[in-house]
């Protein structure tokens, strides 16, 4: 029998009177659905090769039903009990604005391709719960300035070390104050997206963006921000959600209260890559010199410096050429917060099997690398799947016409 699927951070559906506000237009036909109730779903290979991911096709990670706001709402900002000052957005937009272009990634992303290794409790992600966004909005840190927080050495004399944030429908996780008072840190409170008002999908009115940290840190329709002097307790901070085990541990309940308090929740997403293109399965002809294509990240803003390719898994490598989105986000800026773009011309050896394996790996500036396989660093949650980016293909002969 095959173990129980069983994932701490999906919440039963309910009634269906929960879901009749869905913003079901803002959703692009492309997208690959893992669950409608909540929405979560991944853009195409063909969208994951754009800079910018297309409108509608950024992914989703939601875990209830988007909330409903109007003009009434305010955001509200405090320390931990102390009175709350609230913003409405119009009144956000008199502080100055800054726009940053941001790979968000969720912890997830590819955990599919762990599950032949075992199951793991979680979405099976393929390549994409990852997407970039210009997004726009005012300063957390001039937010924070309002409620007498500015200076990090006096805050954390005073025991406040973290940020607190809440959305609407009670999702919380706290991000390190330091980070939030940084002024190179660039946590925003987001209202615009590519120029546009925020998606009702991507938190309207308002949400976190705390570039270079994992996707769950950027809260969606954000309702509390507090400063605190503890991380806040719940599943997605000191939880298991983002608790990376060892591989001998293969089931959820294995897993004891103790591990889950002492391991450090998932800042920083290390040095990942993807191949998209080819897309798998599909033919390629021996001796053929095709185009490959494919994404690089790596977390707290370390930049991408060089992306290597190989087509015969791992024998014979050579480098791929890379786009950034911008000059500014480049090695030893420290907040190279978006993915490279990168593409590759390699021939297809004429010495090899029915199958190919197309494989990349991403070094970053502090020189972190990917693991090879997935296997060593398989884990119950599925989270952090930063192994090779690889993708199997068919070779045929070339046909003589
Ligand atoms: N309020 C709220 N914020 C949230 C979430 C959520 O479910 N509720 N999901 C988080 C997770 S796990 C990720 S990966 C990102 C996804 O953002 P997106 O749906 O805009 O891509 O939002 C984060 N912020
Ligand atoms: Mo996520």
């Amino acid at each position: 029998m095959p173990k129980k699927f069983h994932d701490p951070t999906q919440q039963a559906e309910g009634k269906a009177a929960r879901w009749k506000n869905e913003p079901i237009g803002e959703r692009h036909p492309d997208l690959t659905m893992h669950t409608l109730r909540p929405f979560n779903a991944e853009p195409s290979n063909v969208a994951l090769q754009e800079m910018i991911t297309p409108k509608g096709q950024h992914y989703r990670r939601t875990h209830a039903p988007v909330p409903v706001c109007d003009d009434t709402y305010r955001v509200s900002i405090s320390v931990e009990g102390q009175a709350a000052k609230l913003f409405s957005v119009p009144q956000l937009k008199t502080y100055p604005s800054k726009e940053l272009a941001m790979t968000m990634m969720c912890t997830g992303n590819r955990r599919g391709e762990f599950n032949p290794d075992g199951q793991t409790a979680g979405l099976p992600w393929k390549n994409g719960s990852i997407s970039t966004a210009h997004w726009s909005g005012c300063m957390l840190r001039d937010l924070l300035a309002e409620v007498g927080v500015s200076n990090i050495d006096k805050a954390e004399a005073a025991g406040l070390n973290f940020v607190t944030l809440w959305g609407l429908e009670k999702y919380h996780v706290s991000i390190p104050l330091r980070k939030a008072l940084d002024n190179k840190g660039d946590c925003l409170l987001a209202y615009d997206m590519n120029g546009e008002t925020l998606p009702r999908d991507h938190g309207y009115p308002l949400r976190a963006i705390v570039p270079g940290f994992v996707g769950a840190r950027s809260v969606k329709w954000l309702d509390r921000v507090i400063v605190s002097k503890e991380e806040v307790k719940g599943m997605h901070q000191t939880g298991i959600a983002y608790k990376q085990m060892g591989p001998n541990y293969k089931s959820v309940e294995d897993v004891t209260a103790e591990m889950v308090a002492e391991y450090p929740p998932i800042d920083h997403i290390p040095v990942t890559s993807a191949v998209t293109h080819p897309e798998p399965g599909c033919k390629v002809i021996g001796g053929q010199t095709i185009e490959l294509k494919g994404y690089a990240y790596s977390g707290a803003g370390r930049a991408i410096f060089r992306v290597d390719i190989s087509v015969d898994n791992g024998k014979t490598w050579s480098q791929a050429e890379l786009t950034r989105v911008s000059s500014k986000q480049g090695i030893r800026s420290s907040r190279a917060w978006a993915w490279v773009q990168w593409r590759a011309m390699a021939k297809i050896p004429t010495d090899c099997g029915e199958n190919i394996k197309i494989v990349c790996k991403a070094v970053d500036d502090q020189f972190n690398q990917q693991p090879h396989e997935s296997t060593s660093i398989w884990n119950v949650r599925g989270i952090l799947n930063t192994s090779w980016g690889n993708v199997n293909v068919t070779v045929g002969k070339a046909s003589h016409l």
